[in-house]
């Protein structure tokens, strides 16, 4: 045991009366909705990154946070872990997330680099044949050092793009070896700063085939898990390839990887894009392509990832009633990809803000779960295309302008608007929640 979180309970769930700040008030983890636990629902995961690698700088200054564990040697990754472990058990956080970056030191090369982190999945382990927390996805940081500049994949010098196919076949190692659900690829710096010193045809294509060599590393070393592609419009580029939904799909159909590759949707990403966050899932579950989330919100004026915790409950239940939609989550789940801001210091904001995150998204699914069983917000939406499932409607799909035209005049069809009823539907909604 580590001193770090002295004095602070586990969380348990109190309901919604509880005045105790360290209690859950939605999340009763084992709280049955539409026939499964709330846990099995959500499947919360804790970001590594965030919550143990993140010092507290901005542009403008550097680290606020005093963490026992920062520096670079190998026994102060393991107090970290231990740190980590520790913190998903307060919460019962049933899964995390890492790069292998925020575990490990960055070693002088790769060969350093691939020792310090077997040493640290090791540790995790012998950790995890004890803890009840598992491995949601494992990812591969390829955007942080300064060999990535100007991307992973999609450098101009083949030596990175060697690196980093290096380093994604030893993180989808260490991500099988500690039985993770998926493995993610996040764009990092893959994208451009200027099409003046940029060949987007060639960037495009190495692309592609690091992504078909993950794809076929994964068969090779049997790992059962999802491999993710998570889309992100802008930042640190200018201009990412992965920008949304639909640009991931055109990507993964040109080389032909749509049925092996879902997307890990951030609702801060799905924002710089111009998009909502239930645009992006119902375009993914509408593709096929649907596989987890990053349950993280941004200031909505500030225009940039500020990966803040969610706490807008009827934000997160339009959400969660599209994971419902598409039948629920499989290997994915709902990973807090979100920081403390810089002046929340204390461990007691680390694990209060989970617990607060942990609310909102409970209460955001069961208000999902109300909408999705109750199944009015569906009739409307049925009732709204119902022309298409008469016989005449179904036709039209089978026909041609030609005979459509005969049919539009012989029938003198001459169509009437009807009402969308946004309104109505909105007030509907939040009757829910
Ligand atoms: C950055 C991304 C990143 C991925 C993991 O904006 O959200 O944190 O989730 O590499
Ligand atoms: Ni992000
Ligand atoms: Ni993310």
């Amino acid at each position: 045991m580590t001193n770090f979180f002295n004095g602070i309970p586990k969380i348990n769930y109190e309901g919604p009366n509880s005045e105790n700040d360290f209690a859950f008030r939605h999340y009763n983890s084992d709280e049955v909705v539409m026939g499964k636990p709330l846990k099995e629902h959500l499947r919360f995961a804790i970001a590594y990154w965030h919550s143990f690698a993140w010092e507290g700088g901005d542009p403008f200054g550097e680290r606020t946070f005093d963490r026992p564990w920062f520096g670079s040697e190998m026994d102060l990754a393991k107090l970290k872990a231990d740190v980590a472990f520790e913190m998903f058990e307060k919460l019962g956080a049933p899964f995390f997330c890492f790069h292998d970056a925020d575990v490990r030191p960055e070693g002088a090369n790769f060969s350093e680099n691939t020792r310090n982190l077997e040493e640290i999945v090791d540790y995790f382990a012998a950790k995890m044949e004890f803890s009840e927390t598992k491995l949601l996805w494992g990812t591969a940081n390829l955007f942080s050092h300064r060999r990535y500049m100007s991307g992973a994949a999609t450098n101009p010098d083949p030596d990175v793009f060697a690196f980093s196919a290096a380093t994604i076949k030893t993180c989808m190692d260490a991500t099988h070896k500690l039985k993770g659900q998926n493995y993610v690829l996040w764009g990092g710096r893959e994208g451009y700063e200027t099409l003046l010193n940029t060949d987007l045809g060639r960037e495009r294509k190495q692309a592609g085939r690091m992504l078909q060599m993950a794809v076929d590393y994964k068969y090779k070393i049997g790992f059962k898990g999802s491999i993710l592609i998570e889309p992100k419009p802008q930042e640190p580029m200018k201009h990412q390839y992965d920008y949304d939904v639909a640009t991931v799909y055109g990507f993964l159909k040109e080389f032909g990887l749509e049925d092996e590759v879902q997307v890990n949707i951030e609702q801060g990403h799905a924002i710089l894009a111009g998009h909502s966050f239930e645009h992006e899932l119902a375009h993914a579950r509408e593709l096929g392509i649907f596989g987890s989330i990053d349950m993280n919100r941004n200031d909505y004026q500030s225009g940039w990832d500020t990966d803040q915790f969610p706490n807008n409950v009827p934000e997160v239940a339009l959400a969660y009633y599209e994971v419902l939609k598409a039948g629920g989550f499989t290997t994915g789940g709902t990973n807090f990809d979100s920081k403390l801001r810089r002046q929340s210091l204390d461990a007691e904001d680390l694990i209060l803000s989970h617990v607060g995150a942990m609310d909102v998204c409970a209460a955001g699914l069961k208000a999902a779960a109300k909408m999705f069983e109750d199944g009015k917000l569906e009739a409307e939406r049925d009732a709204r295309y119902e022309g298409w499932d008469t016989p005449d409607g179904k036709a039209l799909m089978q026909s041609d302008l030609e005979a459509i035209a005969d049919k539009v005049v012989s029938g003198d069809i001459n169509p009437k608007p009807r009402s969308g009823r946004q309104e109505r539907l909105e007030n509907l909604v939040n009757r829910y929640i």
